[in-house]
Protein backbone atom coordinates (compact mmCIF):
# COMPACT_ATOMS: atom_id res chain seq x y z
CA UNK A 1 0.00 0.00 0.00
CA UNK A 2 1.30 3.51 -0.85
CA UNK A 3 2.38 5.61 2.16
CA UNK A 4 -0.06 8.40 3.09
CA UNK A 5 0.98 11.87 1.93
CA UNK A 6 2.66 13.90 4.71
CA UNK A 7 0.54 17.03 4.46
CA UNK A 8 2.04 20.21 5.85
CA UNK A 9 0.09 23.28 6.92
CA UNK A 10 2.08 26.52 7.13
CA UNK A 11 0.68 29.75 8.62
CA UNK A 12 2.23 32.76 6.94
CA UNK A 13 2.32 36.50 6.56
CA UNK A 14 4.35 38.05 3.75
CA UNK A 15 8.07 37.99 3.03
CA UNK A 16 9.53 35.94 5.95
CA UNK A 17 6.77 33.35 5.77
CA UNK A 18 7.03 33.03 2.00
CA UNK A 19 10.74 32.19 2.29
CA UNK A 20 10.06 29.22 4.54
CA UNK A 21 7.03 28.20 2.44
CA UNK A 22 9.35 28.05 -0.59
CA UNK A 23 11.73 25.77 1.35
CA UNK A 24 8.78 23.60 2.45
CA UNK A 25 7.51 23.15 -1.14
CA UNK A 26 10.96 21.90 -2.15
CA UNK A 27 11.16 19.52 0.82
CA UNK A 28 7.66 18.02 0.56
CA UNK A 29 5.91 16.10 -2.18
CA UNK A 30 3.96 17.95 -4.89
CA UNK A 31 0.61 19.15 -3.57
CA UNK A 32 1.46 18.32 0.06
CA UNK A 33 1.96 21.91 1.24
CA UNK A 34 -1.00 24.04 2.28
CA UNK A 35 -0.33 27.66 3.22
CA UNK A 36 -2.87 29.59 5.28
CA UNK A 37 -2.18 33.25 4.61
CA UNK A 38 -2.93 36.44 6.52
CA UNK A 39 -5.42 38.70 4.72
CA UNK A 40 -5.90 41.29 7.46
CA UNK A 41 -3.54 43.64 5.62
CA UNK A 42 -5.65 43.41 2.45
CA UNK A 43 -7.18 46.69 1.45
CA UNK A 44 -9.22 48.40 -1.21
CA UNK A 45 -7.04 50.92 -3.03
CA UNK A 46 -7.65 52.81 -6.29
CA UNK A 47 -10.80 50.73 -6.70
CA UNK A 48 -8.83 47.46 -6.55
CA UNK A 49 -8.71 44.64 -4.02
CA UNK A 50 -5.07 44.27 -2.94
CA UNK A 51 -3.96 41.12 -1.05
CA UNK A 52 -0.27 41.84 -0.32
CA UNK A 53 0.58 38.68 1.63
CA UNK A 54 -1.21 36.32 -0.77
CA UNK A 55 0.63 37.96 -3.67
CA UNK A 56 3.98 37.67 -1.89
CA UNK A 57 3.30 33.93 -1.53
CA UNK A 58 2.17 33.60 -5.15
CA UNK A 59 5.15 35.48 -6.59
CA UNK A 60 7.66 33.72 -4.33
CA UNK A 61 6.39 30.22 -5.07
CA UNK A 62 6.14 30.99 -8.80
CA UNK A 63 9.73 32.31 -8.85
CA UNK A 64 8.54 35.78 -9.90
CA UNK A 65 9.19 37.85 -6.78
CA UNK A 66 11.53 40.80 -6.51
CA UNK A 67 14.60 39.30 -4.80
CA UNK A 68 15.58 42.54 -3.03
CA UNK A 69 12.23 43.61 -1.58
CA UNK A 70 10.67 40.16 -1.22
CA UNK A 71 7.28 41.62 -2.28
CA UNK A 72 6.16 42.63 -5.77
CA UNK A 73 7.37 41.27 -9.11
CA UNK A 74 11.03 41.18 -10.15
CA UNK A 75 12.07 43.45 -13.04
CA UNK A 76 9.01 45.63 -12.44
CA UNK A 77 8.24 48.96 -14.15
CA UNK A 78 6.00 51.71 -12.73
CA UNK A 79 4.63 53.43 -15.85
CA UNK A 80 0.99 53.27 -14.77
CA UNK A 81 1.81 54.64 -11.29
CA UNK A 82 3.87 57.50 -12.76
CA UNK A 83 1.02 58.38 -15.14
CA UNK A 84 -1.39 58.28 -12.20
CA UNK A 85 0.92 60.62 -10.26
CA UNK A 86 0.85 63.11 -13.17
CA UNK A 87 -2.94 63.10 -12.88
CA UNK A 88 -2.67 63.84 -9.16
CA UNK A 89 -3.61 60.30 -8.04
CA UNK A 90 -2.26 58.51 -4.95
CA UNK A 91 1.17 56.95 -5.48
CA UNK A 92 2.37 56.16 -1.93
CA UNK A 93 1.58 52.46 -2.41
CA UNK A 94 4.00 51.33 -5.12
CA UNK A 95 1.96 49.26 -7.55
CA UNK A 96 4.08 48.01 -10.44
CA UNK A 97 2.74 47.47 -13.96
CA UNK A 98 2.95 43.66 -13.84
CA UNK A 99 1.63 43.53 -10.28
CA UNK A 100 -1.35 45.67 -11.34
CA UNK A 101 -2.46 42.86 -13.64
CA UNK A 102 -2.90 40.60 -10.58
CA UNK A 103 -4.99 43.22 -8.73
CA UNK A 104 -7.10 43.91 -11.81
CA UNK A 105 -7.72 40.22 -12.41
CA UNK A 106 -8.55 39.55 -8.74
CA UNK A 107 -10.85 42.57 -8.51
CA UNK A 108 -12.76 41.59 -11.66
CA UNK A 109 -13.22 37.99 -10.46
CA UNK A 110 -14.34 39.08 -6.98
CA UNK A 111 -16.77 41.48 -8.66
CA UNK A 112 -18.18 38.49 -10.57
CA UNK A 113 -19.00 36.84 -7.25
CA UNK A 114 -15.99 34.50 -6.87
CA UNK A 115 -14.65 34.11 -3.32
CA UNK A 116 -11.11 35.16 -2.39
CA UNK A 117 -10.30 31.42 -1.95
CA UNK A 118 -11.50 30.62 -5.48
CA UNK A 119 -9.66 33.56 -7.01
CA UNK A 120 -6.45 32.68 -5.13
CA UNK A 121 -6.60 29.01 -6.17
CA UNK A 122 -7.11 30.05 -9.80
CA UNK A 123 -4.21 32.51 -9.69
CA UNK A 124 -1.95 29.85 -8.13
CA UNK A 125 -2.92 27.31 -10.81
CA UNK A 126 -2.30 29.80 -13.61
CA UNK A 127 1.14 30.59 -12.16
CA UNK A 128 1.98 26.87 -12.06
CA UNK A 129 2.14 26.62 -8.24
CA UNK A 130 1.57 23.13 -6.81
CA UNK A 131 1.17 24.26 -3.17
CA UNK A 132 -2.35 25.12 -1.99
CA UNK A 133 -2.59 28.77 -0.99
CA UNK A 134 -5.57 29.55 1.24
CA UNK A 135 -6.64 33.02 2.35
CA UNK A 136 -7.28 32.90 6.11
CA UNK A 137 -10.91 33.90 5.43
CA UNK A 138 -13.19 34.86 2.56
CA UNK A 139 -14.72 37.53 4.78
CA UNK A 140 -13.15 40.97 5.17
CA UNK A 141 -10.92 41.35 8.25
CA UNK A 142 -8.82 44.53 8.46
CA UNK A 143 -5.98 45.30 10.87
CA UNK A 144 -6.19 48.65 12.63
CA UNK A 145 -3.01 49.89 14.24
CA UNK A 146 -3.41 51.91 17.43
CA UNK A 147 -0.55 54.35 17.33
CA UNK A 148 0.90 57.69 18.33
CA UNK A 149 -0.89 59.05 15.21
CA UNK A 150 -4.21 57.55 16.36
CA UNK A 151 -5.92 54.58 14.72
CA UNK A 152 -4.45 53.76 11.29
CA UNK A 153 -5.49 51.22 8.64
CA UNK A 154 -2.61 48.74 8.34
CA UNK A 155 -1.16 49.82 4.98
CA UNK A 156 -1.30 53.49 6.04
CA UNK A 157 0.82 52.59 9.06
CA UNK A 158 3.10 50.17 7.21
CA UNK A 159 3.72 51.82 3.84
CA UNK A 160 2.47 55.42 3.93
CA UNK A 161 3.93 56.14 7.39
CA UNK A 162 6.83 53.66 6.92
CA UNK A 163 6.08 52.07 10.35
CA UNK A 164 7.33 55.20 12.12
CA UNK A 165 4.38 55.87 14.51
CA UNK A 166 4.73 54.24 17.92
CA UNK A 167 2.27 51.37 18.31
CA UNK A 168 0.12 50.78 21.40
CA UNK A 169 -1.97 47.84 20.14
CA UNK A 170 -3.89 46.30 17.25
CA UNK A 171 -7.37 45.12 16.51
CA UNK A 172 -8.86 43.22 13.61
CA UNK A 173 -12.02 44.84 12.32
CA UNK A 174 -14.59 42.22 11.22
CA UNK A 175 -12.87 39.24 12.86
CA UNK A 176 -15.77 38.20 15.13
CA UNK A 177 -18.13 37.85 12.15
CA UNK A 178 -15.56 36.23 9.85
CA UNK A 179 -15.42 32.48 9.14
CA UNK A 180 -12.02 30.83 9.10
CA UNK A 181 -11.07 29.24 5.77
CA UNK A 182 -13.57 26.39 5.31
CA UNK A 183 -11.24 23.98 3.50
CA UNK A 184 -8.48 24.27 6.10
CA UNK A 185 -10.96 23.97 8.99
CA UNK A 186 -12.40 20.79 7.39
CA UNK A 187 -8.90 19.35 6.94
CA UNK A 188 -8.03 20.14 10.57
CA UNK A 189 -11.23 18.46 11.74
CA UNK A 190 -10.29 15.40 9.65
CA UNK A 191 -6.76 15.41 11.14
CA UNK A 192 -5.34 15.66 7.61
CA UNK A 193 -2.01 17.33 8.48
CA UNK A 194 1.21 15.70 9.71
CA UNK A 195 2.72 18.97 10.88
CA UNK A 196 1.69 22.59 11.35
CA UNK A 197 4.36 25.25 10.91
CA UNK A 198 4.00 28.82 12.12
CA UNK A 199 6.41 30.65 9.80
CA UNK A 200 8.78 33.37 11.06
CA UNK A 201 6.18 36.07 10.39
CA UNK A 202 5.18 39.05 12.52
CA UNK A 203 3.29 37.66 15.58
CA UNK A 204 1.03 40.73 15.99
CA UNK A 205 -0.06 41.66 12.47
CA UNK A 206 0.52 38.45 10.45
CA UNK A 207 -0.11 35.45 12.72
CA UNK A 208 -2.48 36.86 15.39
CA UNK A 209 -5.18 37.71 12.79
CA UNK A 210 -5.10 34.09 11.55
CA UNK A 211 -5.14 32.54 15.02
CA UNK A 212 -7.87 34.87 16.31
CA UNK A 213 -10.41 33.87 13.66
CA UNK A 214 -13.32 32.16 15.43
CA UNK A 215 -12.32 28.58 16.36
CA UNK A 216 -8.99 28.69 14.55
CA UNK A 217 -6.33 28.34 17.22
CA UNK A 218 -8.41 25.83 19.14
CA UNK A 219 -8.75 23.71 15.95
CA UNK A 220 -4.97 23.86 15.44
CA UNK A 221 -4.28 23.00 19.08
CA UNK A 222 -6.69 20.07 19.21
CA UNK A 223 -5.65 18.24 16.04
CA UNK A 224 -2.97 15.59 16.44
CA UNK A 225 -0.30 17.31 14.27
CA UNK A 226 2.54 18.93 16.22
CA UNK A 227 2.80 22.70 15.91
CA UNK A 228 6.26 24.14 15.21
CA UNK A 229 6.88 27.87 15.59
CA UNK A 230 9.95 29.45 13.97
CA UNK A 231 11.11 32.61 15.74
CA UNK A 232 10.87 35.82 13.69
CA UNK A 233 13.32 37.47 16.11
CA UNK A 234 17.02 36.62 15.79
CA UNK A 235 19.62 38.23 18.04
CA UNK A 236 17.15 40.93 19.12
CA UNK A 237 16.20 42.03 15.61
CA UNK A 238 13.54 41.09 13.06
CA UNK A 239 15.08 39.89 9.80
CA UNK A 240 12.35 41.78 7.91
CA UNK A 241 9.67 44.24 8.97
CA UNK A 242 8.68 45.99 12.20
CA UNK A 243 8.23 43.05 14.63
CA UNK A 244 11.18 44.06 16.86
CA UNK A 245 10.13 47.73 16.91
CA UNK A 246 6.57 46.71 17.82
CA UNK A 247 7.75 44.44 20.65
CA UNK A 248 9.84 47.23 22.11
CA UNK A 249 6.99 49.75 21.88
CA UNK A 250 4.60 47.26 23.49
CA UNK A 251 7.05 46.86 26.39
CA UNK A 252 8.00 43.27 25.60
CA UNK A 253 11.52 41.82 25.69
CA UNK A 254 12.81 41.92 22.10
CA UNK A 255 14.07 38.35 22.11
CA UNK A 256 12.99 34.91 20.97
CA UNK A 257 11.88 34.41 24.58
CA UNK A 258 9.56 37.42 24.22
CA UNK A 259 8.03 35.76 21.13
CA UNK A 260 7.56 32.48 23.03
CA UNK A 261 5.89 34.38 25.90
CA UNK A 262 3.44 36.03 23.50
CA UNK A 263 2.27 32.68 22.06
CA UNK A 264 2.12 30.92 25.44
CA UNK A 265 0.11 33.79 26.98
CA UNK A 266 -2.45 34.15 24.18
CA UNK A 267 -2.65 30.57 22.85
CA UNK A 268 -1.76 28.28 25.76
CA UNK A 269 -0.88 24.76 24.64
CA UNK A 270 -0.85 25.61 20.92
CA UNK A 271 2.89 25.47 20.21
CA UNK A 272 4.82 22.22 20.77
CA UNK A 273 8.22 23.04 19.28
CA UNK A 274 9.92 26.43 19.09
CA UNK A 275 12.82 26.85 16.66
CA UNK A 276 15.33 29.58 17.49
CA UNK A 277 18.50 30.71 15.77
CA UNK A 278 21.93 29.38 16.73
CA UNK A 279 22.91 32.91 17.82
CA UNK A 280 20.11 32.74 20.45
CA UNK A 281 21.15 29.29 21.70
CA UNK A 282 21.84 30.61 25.23
CA UNK A 283 18.10 31.42 25.59
CA UNK A 284 17.06 27.77 25.08
CA UNK A 285 17.02 26.75 28.76
CA UNK A 286 14.87 29.75 29.79
CA UNK A 287 12.44 29.15 26.91
CA UNK A 288 12.15 25.47 27.86
CA UNK A 289 10.86 26.66 31.24
CA UNK A 290 7.84 28.01 29.30
CA UNK A 291 7.05 24.34 28.52
CA UNK A 292 8.20 24.42 24.91
CA UNK A 293 10.52 21.95 23.24
CA UNK A 294 13.28 24.15 21.79
CA UNK A 295 15.17 23.44 18.55
CA UNK A 296 18.32 25.44 17.79
CA UNK A 297 19.50 25.88 14.20
CA UNK A 298 20.43 28.48 11.57
CA UNK A 299 17.16 30.26 10.78
CA UNK A 300 18.26 33.21 8.62
CA UNK A 301 17.17 32.41 5.05
CA UNK A 302 19.21 34.16 2.36
CA UNK A 303 19.69 31.50 -0.30
CA UNK A 304 17.33 28.79 -1.54
CA UNK A 305 19.65 26.33 0.19
CA UNK A 306 19.04 28.13 3.55
CA UNK A 307 15.27 27.93 3.00
CA UNK A 308 15.37 24.23 2.14
CA UNK A 309 17.69 23.46 5.05
CA UNK A 310 15.42 25.17 7.59
CA UNK A 311 12.35 23.48 6.06
CA UNK A 312 14.09 20.08 6.31
CA UNK A 313 15.06 20.80 9.93
CA UNK A 314 11.45 21.66 10.84
CA UNK A 315 10.06 18.54 9.12
CA UNK A 316 12.70 16.28 10.68
CA UNK A 317 12.13 17.79 14.13
CA UNK A 318 8.63 16.35 14.27
CA UNK A 319 9.61 13.03 12.70
CA UNK A 320 12.41 12.40 15.21
N1 LIG B 1 5.56 47.53 0.84
C1 LIG B 1 6.20 48.71 0.99
O1 LIG B 1 6.96 48.86 1.95
N2 LIG B 1 5.99 49.75 0.10
C2 LIG B 1 5.17 49.62 -0.97
O2 LIG B 1 5.00 50.58 -1.74
C3 LIG B 1 4.52 48.36 -1.16
C4 LIG B 1 3.70 48.12 -2.26
C5 LIG B 1 3.14 46.86 -2.45
C6 LIG B 1 2.38 46.59 -3.58
C7 LIG B 1 1.81 45.35 -3.75
C8 LIG B 1 2.02 44.34 -2.80
O3 LIG B 1 1.47 43.13 -2.99
C9 LIG B 1 2.78 44.58 -1.67
C10 LIG B 1 3.35 45.84 -1.48
N3 LIG B 1 4.13 46.11 -0.36
C11 LIG B 1 4.75 47.33 -0.20
C12 LIG B 1 4.35 45.12 0.66
C13 LIG B 1 3.21 45.02 1.64
O4 LIG B 1 2.42 46.11 1.81
C14 LIG B 1 3.72 44.49 3.00
O5 LIG B 1 4.83 43.70 2.85
C15 LIG B 1 2.72 43.62 3.68
O6 LIG B 1 1.44 44.11 3.75
C16 LIG B 1 3.22 43.21 5.08
O7 LIG B 1 3.32 41.84 5.07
Amino acid sequence: MAAAMQRVLALSGGVGGAKLALGLTHESSAGALHVLVNCADDFEHLGLHISPDIDTLLYTLAGLSDPQQGWGVGGETFNALEALGRLGGETWFRLGDKDLATHLWRSVELGRGQTLSQVTAELAARLGITAHIHPMSDDPVRTRVHSSLGELPFQHYFVREACSPQVTGFDFDGIEAASANHEVMAMLAADAFSVIVICPSNPFVSIDPILQLPGMWQALASCSAPVVLVSPIVGGIAIKGPAAKMMSELGMPVTAQGVAGHYQRHYPGLVDHFVIDTSDGTLAADIERLELDVGVTATVMTTLQDKRRLARYVLDLVNS
